[in-house]
């Protein structure tokens, strides 16, 4: 799908055409998203919002329509309700840090699952210790799927929010955002939801969802590195103090007392990442062009083919078999170390991920020191597949 559109993808590694699969850990990014900076920094650069000459007008302008944009892509209800950030880890730092000054108190309660990246794990746990607040852990099974039922007899009345990731990085399990945030509800309780192996494969609509935070990397969706998306309900923004103090997010400064500037503005510290926010822009049109839902039905049929070939090969073992699964393969092969596999596959000019791809208690929960993972984009192919069922096969018999 749409190859030609991502200039890396031409070339050879090792001698051999690059076949990569790394796509979890950052995609590509196609040739408008590389042409948008080009465009900003050879014609608009400029600082935003507080300059009245015409350059810092037009990057304003398209500063905030790539925020409308955004709203429309995960259709939110309002613009401020979009706060951008460095990625998926500054955003679920942002909201750790100010709900826990807000809402957390001794002895307070915070849920995550036992498949979270350590992003979603560590601000949360840091939040817990600044509070002496409790983090409890919802299990999953040994296929990757979240035990849901469980989740009522850990809320107690001192749960104060749980925070969940839609898409394991590691299993590619897709958990069911809607009927966690259900649960949650009925107990008024908010729901962050960590988006960022989401946003680009499946669509995401957080009013329906109902979630009350949804965070995403721009990097994982064709987009440049370094911006992320913050998405919170109004009523939750509101409530939180900013994170960060700095120029943007003011609305008067005396040494006696500053107020805050409205939302989004309060959470938009220093000058914002302006670039990255129109080569995010245009990574969003270009993912609306091509068609999530088009998207999501490519990479699920390179999933299946991928994960019935792979099952073929004599000694794979599939890591994370759960039964709503992302464009994500983790698998073992014999006792050979993810490591030295990873090493031996990149010859064959194969790029995939090896480890406990942060998240090492879902290793711990099943048992094992890391996996090899392959994650699939829109430009991937069966044809790559197939290379790469037959490079493992030469690495199994290269390292047994
Ligand atoms: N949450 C999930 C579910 C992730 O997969 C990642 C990154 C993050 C949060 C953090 O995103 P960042 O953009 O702020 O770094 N995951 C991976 C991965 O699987 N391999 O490399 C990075």
């Amino acid at each position: 799908m749409r190859r030609e559109d991502f200039p890396i993808l031409e070339q050879q590694v090792n001698n051999y055409p690059l076949i990569y699969f790394d796509n979890a850990a950052t995609t590509q990014k196609p040739n408008v998203v590389i042409q948008s900076l080009v465009d900003y920094y050879s014609t608009i650069n400029s600082n935003i919002h507080r300059g009245i000459h015409s350059l810092s007008m037009l990057a304003t302008m398209q500063f905030e329509e790539a925020r409308e944009n955004v709203k429309e892509f995960i259709n939110a209800a309002h613009m401020y309700e979009i706060i951008f950030t460095k990625g998926t880890t500054d955003s679920i730092n942002l909201v750790a840090s100010s709900f826990a000054k807000q809402f957390l108190c001794e002895g307070s309660e915070v849920i995550i699952t036992e498949m979270e990246h350590h992003s979603n794990i560590v601000p949360w746990q840091l939040a817990c210790e600044e509070k002496k607040a409790i983090l409890k852990v919802l299990p999953m099974d040994s296929h990757g799927n979240l035990h849901v039922e469980k989740l009522k007899d850990l809320i107690t009345e001192k749960t104060k929010i749980i925070s969940v990731t839609h898409v394991s990085n590691a299993l590619g399990t897709i958990n069911p955002i809607k009927e966690i945030v259900e649960i949650a509800h009925l107990y008024n309780i908010p729901v962050f939801v960590d988006g960022a192996q989401a946003v680009s494969h499946i669509p995401v609509d957080v009013q329906y969802l109902d979630c009350d935070f949804y965070a995403f990397s721009g990097h994982k969706m064709y987009a440049p590195m370094g911006i992320g998306v913050l998405y919170g309900k109004e009523k939750w923004l509101e409530k939180l103090p900013p994170y960060q103090g700095g120029g943007e997010m003011i609305e008067k400064v005396t040494f006696e007392k500053t107020t805050y500037g409205e939302l989004p503005f309060k959470f938009e510290a220093g000058t914002p990442n302006v670039a990255d926010v129109i080569g995010l822009n245009s990574a969003i049109n270009y993912i609306n062009e091509v068609g999530l839902r088009g998207i999501y039905d490519y990479e699920h049929q390179l999933l299946e083919y991928a994960t019935e070939k792979l099952s073929e090969i004599k000694g794979l073992k599939l890591v994370g078999t759960a039964d709503e699964k992302s464009a994500i393969i983790s698998f073992n092969l014999n006792k050979i170390h993810p490591y030295d596999a990873g090493f031996l596959l990149d010859k064959y000019g194969i790029a995939l991920r090896t480890g406990h791809h942060c998240a090492q208690p879902v290793m711990d929960r099943l048992g094992i020191d890391g996996t090899l993972r392959v994650s699939f984009a829109l430009y991937n192919t069966k044809d790559e597949i197939d290379k790469l069922v037959e490079a493992i096969l030469n690495v199994r018999a290269m390292l047994l």
